[in-house]
């Protein structure tokens, strides 16, 4: 009886929570100054910069509606939600829409069907690194693990240059032009600089904290820790987790990691914390470790613990996200289909430095994979219909895929999978050697929606077919992704069409706009018909 009401009462508290959070949202420049060091100017929501946090809880519906005044297109991803059903406002423009044309809008409506940390940012080329992004924040009726206060803890290593400026230099034909070094400098939460009080994080003795670290930086990677403070990893990526006790914990962009760190019993001291930040974006540059710390405050007038580790790191532990244990218990799927990737950074025939899978470098279609998926009948399912430089890969329902990651590249890459999380089944070292070969602890493997892979180290995931729709799976180093460390993921196509799939009217208007074709495949023509197609760049050996 008891259990029984209980149960009851769940229902009732959650049916009352859930319900419609609509956000209105005019995506505007800001002249916005986050490091106290002059500013630029830089993309935010009602003329405010940085963009809100948005915050949900299981079971609502999210509705951003959003209007575009910047003089170019822009979209939302919410990164982490797998959009089931509602392929259309997965974000990714150029692939699920077209982008939301200036003076436009697109109301991305979604069911909330996930808990835990994700985050919202523009999928328009590079456009996030300019600030279109906020933390998406999702809680269950019931939390698995007790703490007195959440904080998050947004990281993010920031340009005082424009992405376009970045794009353009990444993407340059002159070798000396690509490889001018540029610096990042740290943001937490949106506020950077040498004034430490912008980035001082405080504690109250004796509470427990959960902190939501998040990186969402448009390349490189973090490591965070806190002096003389344990840090429990309970989240990945949305997914919780057995706790884990560590110093430190490492992010790649697009990453996300909560952890538990119970305050000190008491104020008499304060602490430094370290995000410190390694650039591994340009291939021609060294790469670089550039230390930043702040503080960990108890008290405005308690002493730091230690006033010389403020140049320091701490003690860095590395955990691999193989080795944590998902609490839900779901285990891995088996292998019908098996997808290798090696991912190579080289010169194309267009004299640029691309980056590639299996030395091919995606490139948006005229069309939309999604319109094109729709509107050629049976064909939708050749590959040959979403355009060479798509990287189409054309998946049947509910079949198990195996995606083999191996990087061959000279820097670590974050792989971020759309509509999907992954199950990690194995991490290993490219020359083979078994001693290095990592698998999952237990039985149930631990899974997240982006996976850093180190040079020369592979990373085998797994998922399964059970989302129709067409999904991107891409670096989120974004420059890296501009440079075209891309495809795409086209699953059951016959059942998207037969979901009875209706593009919403704001999806054809934003084509209609931009001169895009509501119809055909990745050229804009009928059916099979891709004569001609551009196949370039190609690389200048091994293809
Ligand atoms: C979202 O939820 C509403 C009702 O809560 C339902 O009518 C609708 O079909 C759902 N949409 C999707 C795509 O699942
Ligand atoms: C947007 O609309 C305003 C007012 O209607 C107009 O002045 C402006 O030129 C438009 N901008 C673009 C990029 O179309
Ligand atoms: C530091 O920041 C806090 C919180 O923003 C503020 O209350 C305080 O006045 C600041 N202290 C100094 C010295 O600027
Ligand atoms: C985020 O990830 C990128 C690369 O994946 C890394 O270079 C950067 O240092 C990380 N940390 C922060 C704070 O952005
Ligand atoms: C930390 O580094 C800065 C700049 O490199 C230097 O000026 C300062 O003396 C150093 N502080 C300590 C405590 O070592
Ligand atoms: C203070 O920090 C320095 C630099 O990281 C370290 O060598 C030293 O051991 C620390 N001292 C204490 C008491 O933690
Ligand atoms: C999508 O929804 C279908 C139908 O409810 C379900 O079977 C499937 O597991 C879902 N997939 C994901 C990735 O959420
Ligand atoms: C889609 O529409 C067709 C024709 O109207 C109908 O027969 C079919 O049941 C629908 N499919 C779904 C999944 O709703
Ligand atoms: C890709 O090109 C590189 C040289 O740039 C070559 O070493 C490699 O074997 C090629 N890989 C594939 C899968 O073709
Ligand atoms: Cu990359």
């Amino acid at each position: 009886m008891r259990a029984h009401w209980a149960a009851v009462c769940l229902a009732l508290a959650s049916a009352a929570l859930a319900g419609r959070v609509v956000l209105d949202w005019d995506i505007t420049y800001v002249d916005a100054n986050p490091d106290g060091q002059g500013g630029r100017r830089m993309i935010g929501v009602n003329g405010k910069w940085p963009p809100p946090t948005v915050e949900v809880a299981l079971g609502d519906i999210l509705v951003v509606n959003a209007h575009n005044s910047l003089d170019e297109p822009t979209s939302l991803h919410m990164h982490g939600f797998f959009q089931n059903g509602t392929n259309y406002y997965d974000g990714a423009a150029g692939v699920t829409e077209c982008g939301i044309a200036p003076n436009s809008s697109y109301s991305y409506t979604v069911n909330v069907t996930q808990t835990g940390t994700y985050w919202i940012h523009s999928h328009f080329m590079a456009q996030y690194v300019d600030g279109l992004r906020a933390p998406l924040i999702s809680r269950p009726p019931r939390e698995h693990y007790d703490y007195d206060e959440d904080l998050v803890v947004m990281l993010e290593a920031w340009y005082r240059r424009e992405s376009r400026d970045i794009h353009d230099q990444l993407l340059s034909t002159s070798q000396a032009v690509r490889d001018a070094p540029f610096r990042p400098y740290m943001l937490v939460n949106s506020a950077g600089g040498p004034d430490l009080n912008r980035t001082t994080l405080r504690f109250q003795p004796g509470k427990r904290y959960r902190l939501r670290l998040l990186n969402v930086s448009g390349t490189g990677m973090v490591r965070f820790g806190i002096e003389d403070h344990d840090l429990q990893v309970i989240e990945v990526d949305g997914v919780d987790t057995e706790p884990k006790t560590v110093n430190s914990v490492q992010l790649s962009v697009g990453q996300r990691t909560s952890v538990l760190v119970t305050a000190k019993p008491t104020a008499d001291r304060n602490y430094v914390y370290h995000a410190d930040i390694f650039t591994d974006i340009q291939s021609g540059v060294a790469r670089a470790t550039l230390p930043f710390s702040s503080i960990v405050e108890y008290s405005p007038q308690a002493p730091l613990l230690n006033d010389t580790a403020t140049n320091s790191t701490v003690g860095w532990d590395f955990f691999q996200d193989i080795d944590l244990v998902p609490i839900d218990k779901v285990p891995g799927p088996g292998v019908h289909k098996w997808v290798p990737l090696e991912v190579h950074t080289s010169i194309f025939d267009d004299r640029r430095e691309h980056l590639a899978f299996n030395n091919r470098t995606y490139e948006l279609p005229v069309v939309p994979s999604l319109t094109t998926a729709l509107t050629t009948g049976y064909q939708a399912y050749y590959p040959d219909v979403y355009g060479f430089k798509s990287y189409p890969i054309i998946l049947d329902p509910l079949e198990d895929v195996e995606v083999a990651v191996f990087n061959k590249d000279v820097n670590s890459h974050p792989f971020h999978m759309h509509g999907h999380n992954f199950f990690i089944m194995v991490r290993g070292t490219n020359d083979n050697n078994r001693a290095n070969r990592l698998t999952p602890k237990g039985q149930y493997p631990m899974r997240r929606d982006t996976i850093t892979i180190p040079p020369n180290q592979y990373a085998i995931v797994r998922f399964r077919a059970d989302n129709p729709g067409v999904w991107m799976f891409h670096c989120h180093m974004e420059f890296h992704n501009e440079q075209g460390l891309a495809l795409t993921f086209i699953e059951a196509p016959y059942r998207i069409i037969n979901y009875n799939t209706t593009l919403p009217v704001q999806y054809k208007r934003n084509c209609d706009l931009m001169g895009i074709p509501n119809e055909g495949n990745a050229m804009g023509r009928q059916r099979l018909d891709m004569a001609n197609e551009p196949r370039g760049p190609l690389p200048l050996s091994g293809f």
